[in-house]
């Protein structure tokens, strides 16, 4: 938990943890929860379940700029159905890139759920992800890569030739 009650589920910031991993590794976690970091779907599975919960985004570029989204709702499925995204109720200032992820499945590794003919992961920087077709949004892709959609993309904010400095994903329950 940190400020406001909000508990961090996925950050970067220095590119110090590759995040390019096996679909695995994204159900299980892996990093440290104090550095670059990915909580785990089944984690994440287990902590949203316990009641209503919103999700924020915070993100930076390498000018210093931030922006933020938040969404008033955020789930997932468990693994049998392979953790599928809900996420609705938009508001910040980055735009609604998480929209074209909402009611994905989790792709990762060699594991390819997305609606892609090929494999989303393999094409844009290694890293899992909700991915549709691909994505607008790629937080978890290759840190500081500028090749199109292969970075740590927010489509909406600084494109798909811009790969962020940093941005973190966190979750609380809905405010009453
Ligand atoms: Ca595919």
């Amino acid at each position: 938990m940190d400020n406001g009650g909000w508990s961090v589920i996925q950050r970067r910031f220095d590119g110090s943890l590759s995040f390019e991993k096996s679909y695995a590794e994204y159900q299980e976690g892996f990093g440290d929860v104090d550095g670059e970091y990915w909580f785990g779907l089944d984690n994440m599975h287990t902590l949203v379940s316990s009641g209503d919960f919103e999700v924020r985004f915070d993100l930076e570029d390498w000018e210093g700029n931030t922006g933020y989204a938040v969404y008033s709702y955020f789930s997932l499925t468990d693994k049998h159905s392979k953790y599928q995204l809900n996420i609705s109720g938009y508001a910040g200032n980055v735009g609604d890139a998480a929209r074209n992820h909402d009611g994905m499945l989790f792709s990762a590794g060699t594991i390819d759920n997305d609606y892609w003919p090929t494999k989303c992961v393999d094409r844009f920087g290694g890293g899992g992800f909700w991915y549709n077709k691909c994505h607008h949004m790629n937080i978890n892709g290759d840190y500081n890569n500028t090749a199109y959609g292969e970075g740590i993309n927010w489509g909406q904010w600084r494109g798909y030739h811009y790969s962020l400095k940093s941005v973190s994903m966190k979750v609380r329950p809905k405010q009453k």
